[in-house]
């Protein structure tokens, strides 16, 4: 009997020791901690985009750390050095320009610290500066822009007159909306820019922008706008003027955020290439791949579209 007692007390021990034995303490799974620099809140777009972020991160279980940097580039280096200083796990920002980020990044990178371009591409003196990029594709949607125009005006005799109201001076959805409309011309050079100036992505600007067309270049046929903000400002211009939005000058705009949509239904905007701000959930996945080693895309595009004023409006999308 006294062998059998001391058989099963070791075996008691044995299996304690080897810890497979029920513990009523709790598994405390450590949350990923996701440092995020907004660049700002400029347009309808933006406000998507970042309540996106808050939703999968919360949808996750992720912890995110949210800054929005009011479109001042210093103010994102601020927050990403302070996601360095708290320890994340990984930092993510949305880029306001393509220049200035080495310094910062190459701080990133000494402390081990991985990084996400998220919405805005960067250009850097350094290689691998940062681990993934997830975004658009803005060349492709210059590109789209010029399509259509050549579609809908191709036929027209003479020259074709297109204003362009640009987006942030530097940013890639900028550079990139512009390179690919200007791809498009270079094969059809009846389509003549007469006219380009900033808007900064903001609506106010692009008011004020339009006004400045209508002084230089009033005889153009199409405006394209890099996004559906400053379209809406140049359509309170136009409307002012007794100009008919979508029919006496055509406009092309960017995003098919809920006004962009609202004007194309009401046929004042005759074309817009979507840029789509929900990628909340691919962002939270690749946050997941990276911290847990597994493989992942070093870039991301995101799939869009392109609406026009013939679209039946039942097959547009509803934005919140
Ligand atoms: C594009 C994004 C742009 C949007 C604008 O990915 O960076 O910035 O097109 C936004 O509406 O302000």
């Amino acid at each position: 009997m006294k062998i059998k007692a001391i058989i099963a007390f070791l075996a008691f021990i044995l299996v304690i020791s080897s810890g497979c034995g029920k513990t009523d303490e709790p598994v405390i799974e450590e949350r990923i901690v996701f440092g995020f620099s907004q660049l700002g809140d400029e347009s309808e777009w933006r406000t998507s985009s970042s309540n996106d972020i808050k939703r999968a991160a919360e949808e996750a279980g992720i912890q995110l750390i949210f800054d929005n940097a009011q479109q001042n580039q210093f103010n994102q280096i601020k927050a990403i050095r302070s996601f360095i200083l708290n320890g994340v796990d990984v930092i993510a920002f949305s880029p306001i320009v393509e220049g200035g980020w080495d310094n910062i990044l190459m701080e990133a990178k000494a402390a081990g610290i991985p990084v996400i371009l998220v919405d805005r591409n960067i250009k850097t003196e350094e290689e691998g500066l940062y681990t993934a990029f997830i975004g658009s594709d803005f060349f492709w949607e210059g590109v789209q822009a010029g399509k259509w125009m050549v579609e809908r005006f191709g036929y027209r005799q003479g020259v074709v007159r297109v204003a362009e109201i640009s987006g942030t001076v530097n940013s890639s959805p900028a550079i990139g909306r512009h390179e690919g409309l200007m791809e498009v011309f270079r094969d059809n050079p009846k389509f003549v820019l007469a006219f380009s100036i900033s808007g900064d992505f903001m609506r106010s600007k692009g008011k004020e922008c339009m006004e400045e067309i209508l002084k230089a270049a009033p005889d153009i046929d199409i405006l394209y706008a890099h996004n559906d903000d400053m379209a809406i400002g140049a359509i309170e211009v136009m409307e002012e003027a007794g100009i008919l939005p979508g029919h006496d000058i055509a406009i092309v705009s960017v995003d098919a955020q809920r006004s962009g949509l609202e004007a194309l239904k009401e046929k004042k905007i005759n074309c817009i290439v979507e840029c789509s701000p929900y990628i909340g959930d691919a962002l939270m996945e690749l946050v997941f791949k990276i911290v847990n080693g597994e493989p992942f895309p070093a870039v991301t595009y995101i799939e869009e579209r392109v609406f026009t004023d013939r679209d039946d409006v039942d097959s547009l999308p509803v934005r919140p």
